[in-house]
């Protein structure tokens, strides 16, 4: 008898288990968003979410007052005397920079470690008597206030007797050994696409053309991915971030983090494409939207007067990382070593201005109205779109390309920019989009564009308004989005 009830109760227990776990999985089937073909990985989020990085020019060019240095300068012209690295990356940490790039070696071929594989080097340089290593200081520093390191690594090198010929592509591989190996943990490996040309190339004095094919670059990339598995590969053609085809900080308008890679080449690049990419493209390549903050990469006291002003960086910031893209902005150090005060105030300037305006979200929290859902499920509400968080999303229905999203806040707000972003962990999906506030009793459009993937913003005049509606006019699959915001910037 004992045994009938026992075995009652576990079938009972059984059965109990078995219609919880169908709930369960009911609710995570309702709570699945199918992902484009097409979307980043992991990595790439985070790299994406940095928004703002910087880049660290400073080479023996620093010493001549050029920009290119032709491969025949003199290390010992190499003497910063009152270099303060950590100068520099408190600075970026300041700005609101997340990781720094450091241009290990440019095209001058000078390296600011003592690579065993050359002479050409701040080992023959008076810096520390020939015993400093600016790569180490800069990792160490960078460490020191949790700010990502990033390396430059010219695969131009005007002073290199061999470059052009096999043997150079052997010491460009181990040069990158030598980095990827010694200096712990590297976020970024930055492949310029500048290639070829006149140099001093050990005495030669020549001009050296190279074929497209010259530098294995998939071997190249092997290698990265061997020694630093989470390194971010930066080139014209990716893998991981790619360049958007100039050197003002400028996203396209439209701009697809998806691209065709196959249509991409390092040093010969279509820079059109670049700055735009395409819907349809094979492989997800963040955009890093490059510039420096003087006119040129290399400090020179000629262009003291010609630093970027704050609500010029500020405008950067909308035009890259405002379009879907990653602003990597310059800020070299002079010959001292140190990094101008114009230049420092004006990248914290530039914080300052972000900061203030995006730290208060008129619409956050308001009553959220949509035309269609994903679904019934909670994991799709409109209000997600309201909560500022980056893991809650709302989607229309499946299989629409149009949705009006309409978000009432309690009371009337003055707001001149507007924010939106797609959950991009399921692909980039919106291609058109409008916004308009209700004001005196109609609809009146405050502005449109094209693309939204990782973050949009858009600027117009100043509104009062109580109310405003999104349009999502185009969406190459289900549109989705996660955040939307309205703020004011004090002008
Ligand atoms: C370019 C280089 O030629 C410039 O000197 C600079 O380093 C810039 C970031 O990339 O291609």
């Amino acid at each position: 008898m004992t045994l009938i009830v026992r075995a009652l109760k576990i079938n009972v227990l059984i059965s109990i288990f078995i219609f919880l776990k169908s709930i369960l999985l009911s609710a995570q089937e309702k709570c699945y968003f199918p992902p484009c073909k097409i979307v980043p990985s992991e990595n790439q989020v985070n790299y994406q979410q940095m928004e703002v990085i910087g880049f660290i020019h400073f080479t023996i060019t620093t010493f001549y007052n050029k920009e290119w240095g032709y491969g025949d300068e003199d290390p010992k012209r190499f003497n910063p005397i009152k270099i303060d690295v950590e100068q520099w990356v408190k600075i970026a940490q300041a700005g609101g920079l997340k990781e720094l790039i450091l241009t290990a070696k440019h095209h001058d071929g000078f390296c600011l470690w003592p690579s065993k594989f050359t002479e050409h080097s701040i080992k023959n340089s008076p810096y520390k008597g020939g015993m400093g290593d600016l790569v180490k200081e800069f990792v160490d520093a960078c460490r020191k206030y949790n700010i990502k390191v990033g390396l430059y690594l010219s695969p131009w090198d005007r002073n290199h007797k061999d470059y052009g010929k096999p043997e150079y592509i052997e010491y460009y591989k181990n040069q990158l050994i030598e980095l990827l190996s010694n200096y712990g943990t590297i976020s970024e490996i930055w492949f310029d696409g500048a290639n070829g040309g006149d140099g001093y190339y050990g005495g030669s004095n020549e001009k050296r053309v190279i074929g497209d094919d010259y530098y294995p670059w998939e071997e190249i990339f092997t290698i990265v991915r061997s020694l630093q598995p989470n390194c971010m590969i930066f080139s014209d053609a990716g893998p991981d971030i790619r360049w958007v085809g100039n050197e003002n900080g400028h996203c396209g308008d439209t701009f697809w983090s998806t691209i065709d890679r196959t249509k991409l080449k390092i040093g010969a690049a279509d820079t059109k494409y670049l700055n735009t990419g395409e819907p349809d493209g094979n492989k997800w390549i963040v955009g890093e939207c490059d510039v420096s903050i003087r006119p040129g990469w290399f400090f020179h006291s000629s262009e003291n007067g010609k630093v970027k002003s704050s609500t010029e960086i500020v405008d950067l910031y909308y035009q890259s990382v405002g379009k879907n893209g990653v602003l990597l902005i310059n800020i070299p150090p002079d010959s001292l070593g140190l990094i101008n005060k114009k230049d420092s105030s004006n990248l914290f300037g530039f914080k300052t201005i972000i900061d203030e305006t995006f730290k208060n979200n008129l619409i956050k929290g308001s009553i959220v109205s949509t035309s269609s859902s994903f679904s019934d499920e909670k994991c799709f509400a409109a209000s997600n779109v309201v909560d500022e968080s980056s893991d809650s999303f709302w989607a229309a229905k499946a299989g629409t390309n149009y949705a009006i999203i309409e978000i009432e806040m309690k009371d009337s707000a003055m707001f001149n920019r507007f924010l939106i972003q797609e959950p991009i962990r399921f692909g980039q999906r919106i291609s058109e989009f409008e916004v308009s506030a209700f004001v005196n009793n109609e609809w009146r459009i405050l502005s449109s564009a094209t693309t939204v993937g990782y973050k949009r913003l858009l600027k117009f005049e100043t509104t009062t308004s109580k109310k405003i509606r999104i349009i999502i006019k185009n969406s190459i699959s289900t549109p989705a989005i996660s955040n939307v915001g309205l703020y004011l910037e004090f002008q």
